[in-house]
């Protein structure tokens, strides 16, 4: 493993308390039902949002706080649905948090959950009094398991963001440090991966890290995660491939050194409070064949915030996109995806507080989405390709507080017409703060700047779960398959709650 940095020294100033989770709406209480949005059999160019296909979880676990599908196999279909405060089977864990796995069926079925854990708090000799001189280093309760969930292949990695520990240092405390489990082979294995569970706790070094808060899996399967409470919030990313964290998996020790770990360093005081890896994504920006890490910054540049391209081979910092407004938090939301099909990826970066004037001259809270398309420069591979700095166009909000660029999925194809289309979502779009999804399609020039679509849940009344499109997945990677088989939701169709 490369040398961790030293942590930090104690820098002067006070803090003040801080929040553990970063203070911005991602808490959406009670909600009950995900939906996969199915669209009618005949090849048609709206989603038939009228038949989605729900499924229901146990009130107050916050069932569909993440959703993911799940293909370990051509023809083998289903949906993964975190609930990141659901009860467990785990020894004295209070709402640990949990994943649940649910077969792909038109009229939804059950879902079940799935083992990743089963191991309550675990305990280190200290040779105090504590209960047979033994005392607690790992706390699970209320650790958000499930806040995560990914998948690649026949592998599922979920992240709790909120695991604390201790340290096995002689001293008190729990810091949020985040883990995560790595399902493996269609859940033959499993192996914990919780890269700031380090030596370099407390704030000033990985302790806040909240890993595992975003994460993706790259197109090889290697694993991303944001851990945006890093080295007093400045935030970090990590990455490892699936071989590199198994290998380092021993379970009956607390730090695991990954060799070939991947990672941004500790920077000067001045990037504290930055946040970065709030989100993250992947695609290819360097003009080769591994995809590089896109990582979200939203406190970043005086709360400007940004977001950075990282050389998915070293982690050198390649691009920085800058927001166009303090406190819009720029990069709550990043994604890829190459929306005017030129064969280079291009990126979409959320600003869901973004303000804008009316034609009155009120200011008002509606988001933006920002799109930067990437161009080509020079003959590859000599240079590589470099996205302008500029956007090349921004969608605004339509509603005051609706959040617009909450979420924002890479849809796939959707209405087969050769360019990629996309979902953004607005949690509190619709009347009674209830969510939108808006569907916005590719073309030569970029999105359209009209939704061609927009989803909004069908519950029974009284019934509607809040956040409607702030989990967002995209079905791209069934079109890939080429299956809209008997048994699979037709392609294209995506997963929103
Ligand atoms: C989990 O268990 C606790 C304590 O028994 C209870 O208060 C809570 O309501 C339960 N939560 C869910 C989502 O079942
Ligand atoms: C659960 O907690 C109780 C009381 O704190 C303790 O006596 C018991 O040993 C714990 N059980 C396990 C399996 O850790
Ligand atoms: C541990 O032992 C010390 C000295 O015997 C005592 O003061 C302290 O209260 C004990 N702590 C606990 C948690 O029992
Ligand atoms: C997916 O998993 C299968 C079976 O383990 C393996 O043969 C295949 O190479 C994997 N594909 C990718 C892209 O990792
Ligand atoms: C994956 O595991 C599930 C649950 O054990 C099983 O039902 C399913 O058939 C497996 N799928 C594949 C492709 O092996
Ligand atoms: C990315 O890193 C690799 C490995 O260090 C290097 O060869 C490549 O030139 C870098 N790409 C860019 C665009 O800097
Ligand atoms: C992006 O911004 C960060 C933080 O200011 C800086 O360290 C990095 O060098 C910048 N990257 C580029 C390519 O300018
Ligand atoms: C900070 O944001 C401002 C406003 O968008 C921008 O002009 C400036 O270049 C940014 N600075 C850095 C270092 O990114
Ligand atoms: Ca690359
Ligand atoms: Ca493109
Ligand atoms: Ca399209």
């Amino acid at each position: 493993m490369a040398p961790l940095p030293a942590a930090a020294p104690p820098r002067s100033r006070p803090r003040p308390l801080p929040p553990l989770l970063p203070p911005l709406p991602l808490l959406p209480p009670l909600l009950l039902l995900l939906l996969l949005l199915a669209p009618p059999p005949a090849a048609a160019f709206n989603l038939a949002a009228s038949r989605p296909a729900a499924f229901r979880g146990a009130p107050g676990s916050l069932f569909g706080f993440a959703v993911d599908f799940y293909l370990p196999r051509p023809r083998s279909f289903s949906i993964l649905v975190g609930a990141p405060k659901a009860n467990t089977s785990q020894p004295n864990v209070t709402q640990g948090g949990a994943v649940y796995y649910c077969p792909w069926h038109p009229d939804a079925g059950a879902c079940t959950p799935i083992e990743f854990d089963h191991i309550g708090t675990r305990t280190h000799d200290f040779g105090g009094n504590g209960s047979e001189g033994r005392d607690a280093v790992e706390f699970k309760s209320l650790q958000w398991f499930g806040a995560t969930v990914r998948a690649h292949n026949n592998s599922i990695l979920a992240c709790a963001p909120l695991y604390s520990w201790r340290t096995v240092k002689d001293e008190p405390g729990r810091d949020p440090v985040g883990t995560c489990f790595l399902s493996v082979g269609n859940f033959s294995k499993f192996v914990e991966y919780a890269p700031c569970r380090s030596d370099l706790n407390s704030a000033a070094g990985q302790g806040y890290c909240q890993g595992g808060f975003s994460a993706e899996f790259t197109q090889t399967g290697r694993v991303l995660l944001g851990g945006p409470g890093s080295y007093f919030w400045q935030g970090q990313v990590i990455s490892a491939t699936q071989e590199q964290i198994a290998a380092a998996d021993y379970p009956e020790y607390f730090i695991h050194d990954v060799a070939g770990q991947l990672q941004t360093r500790q920077a000067a005081g001045n990037y504290d409070d930055s946040y970065m890896g709030y989100s993250v994504a992947v695609g290819e920006f360097s003009g080769d064949e591994t995809q590089d890490f896109v990582a979200g910054v939203p406190k970043g540049n005086l709360t400007y915030g940004y977001v950075t391209i990282l050389n998915g081979t070293n982690m050198r910092s390649l691009y920085n996109f800058s927001g166009e407004q303090m406190a819009a938090y720029f990069g709550y939301a990043v994604a890829v995806t190459d929306v005017n099909s030129d064969g280079l990826d291009d990126l979409l970066v959320g600003a869901p507080l973004f303000m804008e004037r009316t034609a009155e001259g009120r200011v008002q809270e509606v988001g933006r989405v920002y799109l930067y398309l990437q161009h080509p420069l020079g003959a590859p591979p000599a240079a590589p390709p470099v996205p302008p700095p500029a956007p090349a166009m921004a969608l605004t909000g339509f509603q005051e507080f609706g959040r617009f660029g909450s979420a924002i999925a890479p849809l796939g194809d959707l209405d087969q017409d050769g360019y990629n289309d996309v979902g953004i979502g607005a949690p509190f779009g619709a009347e009674g703060r209830q969510g939108l999804v808006y569907v916005y399609n590719g073309g030569a020039g970029g999105l359209h700047p009209e939704p061609s679509q927009v989803l909004r849940g069908h519950w029974a009344p009284g019934h509607a779960p809040d956040f409607f499109g702030s989990a967002l997945r995209g079905a791209k990677d069934l079109d890939g398959n080429g299956y809209p088989g008997k048994g699979l939701p037709p392609r294209g169709c995506p997963l929103a709650r």
